[in-house]
């Protein structure tokens, strides 16, 4: 997968050099580009913002430096990418929107700093690209840039290759599979014993339907006392007989 991302903060980008990311570039299973919007100016100052029409607070970007950089990344090869803009005002980032962002040979990035970007780069691009505005959670950040690391991070995981135990793919909270939209539940390791607590029982048994069973049952658990929402979503079909005992 390629991605790339324009932003004024390119080195804010390091940590995708490190573990997981890092490992998928080298192994060229991820090729990321980074851009510095600034070089789309074209006064000394090298400006990206302005005040915003009508009065209010802040600042505004200007749509000049980024339609040019968004128009010279785009065109640079292939198909065009899929345009990812980080905003609270967009559609919540989910597991199944990563998924959907795994099949895609290329994203491109734009994060925002101040307000936000002039409009008209959003309408001036719908029409020529797909265009997605994306939040990822109910809370304001200073800019895009800790959002576009989330969502790499959350995507580059998916790609086939990147992570050394496809299972870890599946099982996680919000995966399709048997634990779908469940929380997972507690994982131990050894010693049997620290500092006097035991690691449950079953879990040495050898009875792997039984364990299933019991990591079942403890997802659910932790998902109705942390997030009771999500037990309600599952509806008829995504509780077994057994669960609703639990
Ligand atoms: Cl994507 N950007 C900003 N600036 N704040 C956010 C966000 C994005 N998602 C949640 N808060």
């Amino acid at each position: 997968m390629r991605v790339d991302i324009i932003s004024i903060f390119p080195e804010y980008f390091a940590p995708l050099d490190v573990s997981l990311i890092g490992k998928a570039r080298h192994k060229g299973l991820l090729d990321i580009r980074l851009h510095q919007l600034r070089d789309w100016t074209h006064d000394v100052h090298r400006t990206v913002d302005d005040t915003p029409y009508g009065g209010g607070p802040g600042m505004v970007m200007k749509p000049e430096p980024w339609s040019e950089a968004i128009d010279a990344v785009a065109g640079s090869g292939g198909p065009p990418p899929r345009l990812i803009v980080p905003t609270p005002s967009g559609r919540p980032f989910t597991q199944e929107v990563a998924l959907e962002y795994a099949k895609e040979p290329w994203l491109l990035f734009a994060p925002a700093r101040y307000e936000g970007i002039d409009a008209r780069v959003m309408a001036e691009y719908e029409s020529r690209l797909r265009v997605d505005e994306v939040s990822i959670g109910d809370y304001v950040l200073a800019g895009g840039e800790a959002a576009v690391l989330v969502i790499v991070e959350a995507v580059a995981r998916l790609l086939p290759g990147v992570l050394g135990n496809a299972g870890s793919v599946t099982d996680d909270s919000f995966a399709p599979g048997a634990m779908a939209g469940l929380l997972e539940g507690p994982v131990y390791t050894k010693p049997p014993v620290w500092r006097g607590h035991q690691v449950p029982p079953i879990l040495l048994s050898g009875n792997h339907g039984a364990i299933a069973r019991w990591r079942r049952d403890e997802a659910l658990r932790r998902t109705l006392a942390k997030r009771p929402e999500l037990v309600a979503r599952l509806g008829p079909e995504g509780l077994d007989k057994r669960d609703r005992e639990v």
